[in-house]
């Protein structure tokens, strides 16, 4: 799940950088929020099933100058947190051991993973994926034995480059400080952060820096409300902070002086699998939605394809295989059968060839010129090669009506500009395969011819009639000059000696049987023209563009890679319906 969460977290930040001026902006980067949050808790849920002896870990969050380093140094009664009149100035999340050694947090930098642990003095704005841990002398009467975490604020204008140190280091927490002065209490920013984090189910404690005498009770009113409305969970304490002149350091005040350390009480780590799952299933299907439409999107390219590809199918039936004067490929199996009758006479007929004849139809057939005759000649494959220029010209269009649309308009696009740069190659490729198609399927002429051949062998009268006639050798005569590449196949269809042949072994004994076979060879035909031209070849590329439209910006994660996740990581109980 974690490696899953990474993936489309990524994919947001790609397609995000792609975007940046449509309206999903702000949606997109709440997301990339969430998801940055999710990956971060369930590395924390990595760390408890471990039963890593982690110490406490408490985080003290809150806007830019809110005096969050300040109360750390108040907290840990020490200066080791860096404070500034600068905005913005800590930009790392730094933990402080609180009577726990440095040892002890080991474990940490699994959390952390790919943020790497510094001392405080390397960490540099360069690089915002560090961290700091830094042991503490001295025992704090406001502080259980912990690791307190200063981190960088979440509202300035610099924050969205350093927001996943705060992330990482909120959701590490077992208690979180939300820390405002009296100026940034009100802000969305933090409301916002604050309703993040209730999916967390974290204890809170809540700091009102910065105060001037009398102004306490109004500005807990308001905090009150303003937390009602993003959270659904108890308002909690409030820390009154009034600034301690000479120390220059708010004063924590001594009334609440073990209020962090009884907020331990309510730090409960066996129900983090619960949280976990509550967190994933609440936002799982919004997080899919834009990978979701591309499905749907790549659905509705299918359906173009079968729709192209089925209007395609038809004009091939009616203009060849059902057309009467297009369709030759059963003229060609008569002319294999004129071939294999031997028909006495035939030798006389072709003075001058005699030597040619002895010479077997099969070898000519191996010469590449003949082959080359049998497919240029051919009206099927003249009518194929239009039929998939039309098939692609048909598929342009859609796509063009598409990227028209709002929805997925990028993914139209970028699938139209693919199809309109590999139609020529697309076609060629077809027309390739259409050569190769129609040579392979003399085969299966040939076996026509043979079964025609059989079945005339048991009928001595009909067999006899039919060489008795001039017609069957001046068809005899034809067939042999189509392999020498004298006529092409389409001349067959219109022969009048071939029409002959046709029409007195369509009247003889195996006049039914001749119509049987005819039709077998059809299906055949057509079963093999679908699958070996259409399906194979032109589906097959087609519905592999998609694949190469640019991933940056797109999603391009599988309904497979979706499956898997879901299946693997049942306990979430993910399901997208
Ligand atoms: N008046 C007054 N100033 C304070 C108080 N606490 C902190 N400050 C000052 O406010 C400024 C910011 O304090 P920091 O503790 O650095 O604030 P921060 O929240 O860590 O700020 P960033 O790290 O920039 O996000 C410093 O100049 C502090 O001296 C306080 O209680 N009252
Ligand atoms: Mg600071």
């Amino acid at each position: 799940m974690l490696e899953f969460i990474q993936l489309l977290k990524q994919r947001y930040q790609v397609v995000l950088a792609q975007r940046h001026n449509e309206s999903t902006h702000l949606q997109y980067q709440q997301r990339i929020d969430q998801l940055i949050l999710a990956e971060a808790f369930i590395r924390k849920g990595q760390l408890i099933d471990l039963k890593a002896k982690l110490p406490l870990q408490i985080a003290v969050v809150g806007p830019t100058q809110a005096g969050k380093s300040s109360l750390v140094n108040v907290l840990l009664n020490s200066n080791v947190a860096g404070v500034s009149p600068l905005a913005g100035y800590t930009v790392h999340p730094q933990g402080f051991c609180h009577r726990v050694s440095e040892h002890e947090c080991s474990d940490l930098q699994r959390y952390f993973g790919r943020f790497q642990c510094l001392p405080t003095a390397q960490l540099t704005v360069e690089r915002y994926d560090c961290y700091a841990l830094t042991e503490v002398a001295g025992a704090s009467p406001y502080l259980p034995p912990c690791v307190i975490w200063d981190t960088p604020d979440f509202d300035s204008i610099d924050s969205a480059v350093y927001r996943e140190g705060v992330i990482r280091a909120v959701a590490l927490a077992d208690i979180i400080v939300l820390v405002v002065s009296k100026e940034k209490y009100a802000d969305q920013s933090v409301w916002d952060m604050m309703s993040i984090l209730a999916d967390l189910h974290q204890p809170t404690v809540i700091c009102l820096n910065k105060l001037s005498e009398g102004s306490e009770a109004v500005l807990t009113h308001s905090l009150k409300e303003k937390w009602q409305q993003a959270r659904a969970d108890v308002f909690p304490e409030v820390v009154a902070l009034y600034y301690q002149k000479p120390a220059g350091l708010p004063n924590w005040p001594t009334t609440q002086q073990h209020l962090l350390i009884d907020t331990q009480q309510q730090v409960d780590s066996r129900q983090h699998v619960g949280f976990e799952r509550d967190l994933l299933q609440k936002y799982w299907s919004h997080w899919l939605e834009p990978v979701l439409e591309e499905h749907q999107a790549f659905m509705e390219w299918q359906a173009i394809i079968n729709d192209v590809i089925a209007h395609a199918l038809a004009s091939y039936r009616r203009e060849y295989l059902d057309h009467p004067h297009h369709y030759e490929t059963f003229q060609h199996a008569l002319a294999e059968l004129m071939i294999l009758l031997e028909i006495p006479g035939l030798a006389g007929v072709l003075t001058g060839v005699r030597k040619a004849l002895t010479w077997p139809v099969r070898q000519l057939m191996k010469l590449g010129r003949k082959q080359g005759h049998l497919v240029d000649s051919s009206h099927e494959i003249v009518l194929l090669n239009q039929i998939v220029e039309h098939a692609l010209i048909q598929a342009v269009d859609s796509l063009l009506d598409k990227a028209e649309q709002h929805k997925q308009a990028l993914w139209w696009k970028g699938l139209s500009s693919l199809l309109r740069g590999q139609r020529q190659a697309i076609q060629q490729n077809f027309s390739v395969a259409a050569n190769n198609y129609h040579l392979s399927f003399q085969q299966d002429v040939e076996k026509t011819a043979h079964h025609l051949y059989d079945k005339l062998q048991e009928q001595p009268m009909a067999l006899n009639s039919l060489r008795a006639t001039r017609a069957t050798a001046d068809a005899a005569v034809i067939a042999f000059t189509l392999y020498t590449g004298g006529i092409g196949v389409h001349d067959l269809v219109i022969a009048p000696a071939m029409l002959t042949v046709t029409t007195l072994l369509a009247e003889s004994s195996i006049g039914s049987y001749m119509h049987k076979v005819e039709r077998e060879l059809k299906q055949q035909q057509f079963n093999e023209v679908k699958q070996v031209l259409f399906m194979d070849s032109l589906a097959k590329k087609l519905l592999g563009l998609p694949g190469q439209i640019p991933p940056i910006s797109h999603f391009n994660i599988s309904p497979e890679q979706l499956r898997v996740i879901e299946q693997q990581e049942k306990r979430y109980g993910l399901r997208l319906l």
